[in-house]
């Protein structure tokens, strides 16, 4: 029998600590265990349809430290990175002002594409405020915004962002 190999897509990603990039990883994957914080950079494999997906999860407190995991990133995958996620808390705006910070590094190495994530949506719904994210798009130069919250969401729709960002059928 004929055997199609599997494409591979790379998505990175990014946000300053504490933003739930983890959360969000392993809301996809299943994994249902409380994250601590990253101290290394992981990567997570996962096959969707007839893609293998390899999710870049990356640590750090600060901008900068976030911008060094990115260069190693790019050293692991060379410049085949097809999506980084830009991810900040709504209700944090300090996590959303620190995406300037990111992107000044980042933007040496352009991805293909880019979203920006705005992630704790539940904690909009409680508290009443929320950063929104429209200027972000623009600066940043990325496809769209995409409202989330990683803890409350279905894991089908966190998974369908990623599918759709990266121009693939929804899974
Ligand atoms: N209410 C709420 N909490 C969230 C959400 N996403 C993540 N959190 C919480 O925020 C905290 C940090 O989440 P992580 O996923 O570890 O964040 P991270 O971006 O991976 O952080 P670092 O690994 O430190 O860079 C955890 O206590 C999560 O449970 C969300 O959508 N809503
Ligand atoms: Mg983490």
């Amino acid at each position: 029998m004929f055997r199609r190999r599997k494409e591979t897509r790379t998505v990175v990603f990014l946000g300053v600590g504490g933003v739930g990039k983890t959360t969000y990883i392993y809301r996809v994957l299943g994994i249902t265990k409380q994250p601590r914080v990253t101290r290394r950079p992981g990567v997570y494999q996962l096959a969707v349809g007839n893609t293998e997906l390899y999710l870049v999860d990356t640590p750090g407190q600060y901008a900068v430290e976030v911008a060094q995991r990115y260069y190693e990133a790019i050293k692991t995958f060379g410049t085949r990175l097809d999506l980084i996620i830009y991810m900040y808390s709504v209700v944090d705006p300090a996590t959303y002002h620190a995406l300037w910070d990111i992107e000044t590094w980042v933007s040496r190495y352009p991805p293909h594409r880019k979203i920006v994530a705005g992630n704790k949506m539940d904690l909009f719904e409680e508290l009443g405020y929320m950063t929104e994210g429209e200027d972000a798009v623009k600066w940043l130069n990325a496809a769209r915004i995409y409202y989330v919250s990683a803890l409350k969401d279905d894991p089908q729709k966190l998974l369908a962002i990623i599918a759709e960002s990266l121009g693939l059928p929804p899974p």
